[in-house]
């Protein structure tokens, strides 16, 4: 592995910039850590609450033109069952995201301490979620609901906070940096796009809960302009995520800004093959353009 790979997020080391994104293959220990043996340089895992949760019944992802669309519904153990799981992980010294989610900023704060003591090495607040009420990103689109859920989980824990953004709101930007003021150490742009499709011949929604989350390469461009604007109004390192599946994909978000890249859905196309893929592109292409850094090209397509 090259040393030009190698990056940093809110103190974390990555041996590369390439990582998990929330909701694919983040539920189980040997699953993530399936994920770190095909060369990812960070997981995370699937969001993750205080209690139990099922989900909602199928079916919840269907392939539409260039992508998924999921409306899963959270379906997870609850975050205390997840410290088992997190030993598979651990081992690999990897480090290893919890993304969690809550019903109301005290959830939140509570779910991030027990995430922190099964072995979080940083969190992810889901406050982007398009389609489950109550949660994600009902509290995503308002600046102060960020801030109040940031604030009570910074008040519980020590651990870095990155917080995952919706786009489906008027102004990324203004969601963004409420949560940075509030303390947050990272933004991840972007969840799913509120999105649905319909089989014209039953004349039915494809998805059971009807509406859900668009994610693949319809949504890179939508992406790549919410890291673009977000980059340049805060001063924390920006995760971006939304249709890379390939390492073009990956340096255009990093030359928009990203510190690191998400990849989620592009195992459901590629394998975890993608990860090596992608890393070796973007090696390649930082050599190539004379840099010593894959550091050195994040955010060159602010220059113009
Ligand atoms: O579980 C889901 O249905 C889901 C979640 Br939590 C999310 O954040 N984004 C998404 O597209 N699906």
């Amino acid at each position: 592995m090259s040393r030009r790979l190698a990056t940093e997020i809110a103190g974390l080391k990555l041996a590369n910039p390439t990582m998990l994104a929330a909701g694919v293959l983040g539920l189980t220990g040997s699953s993530l850590r399936k994920v770190v043996e095909a060369g990812a340089g960070a997981v995370v895992t699937k969001s993750l609450g205080l209690k139990p949760r099922e989900g909602y019944s199928n079916p919840t992802v269907v392939q539409v033109d260039c992508g998924l669309l999921n409306a899963m519904g959270l379906p997870n153990p609850g975050v205390s069952h997840f410290g088992e799981e997190m030993r598979e992980v651990k081992e690999t010294g990897v480090p290893i995201i919890v993304s969690i989610y809550g019903f109301s900023s005290e959830e939140f704060a509570k779910a991030a301490e027990v995430a922190v003591n099964v072995g979080a090495d940083a969190l992810e607040l889901n406050v982007s979620c398009p389609h489950v009420e109550e949660t994600g990103a009902e509290i995503g689109s308002d600046p102060e609901l960020v801030t109040e859920v940031v604030r009570k989980v910074k008040n519980k824990v020590d651990k870095p906070v990155f917080v995952k953004l919706t786009p489906n709101v008027a102004n990324i930007v203004e969601v963004a940096k409420a949560a940075v003021e509030t303390g947050a150490e990272a933004i991840t742009a972007i969840n799913t796009v509120r999105a649905m499709a319909i089989e014209i011949e039953t004349t039915r929604p494809l998805l059971a809960n009807k509406i859900g989350g668009l994610s693949g390469p319809a949504i890179k461009p939508i992406a790549v302009r919410c890291v673009y604007e977000i980059y340049r109004e805060v001063d924390v390192p920006v995760i971006g995520c939304g249709g890379i599946t390939d390492w073009r994909d990956a340096v255009e978000f990093m030359l928009a800004g990203a510190s690191a890249v998400q990849i989620g859905t592009a195992i459901a196309f590629k394998g975890l093959e993608v990860f090596k893929s992608v890393t070796r592109g973007i090696d390649a292409y930082v050599r190539k353009k004379g840099f010593g850094s894959v550091k050195d090209i994040v955010g060159l397509a602010q220059n113009f």
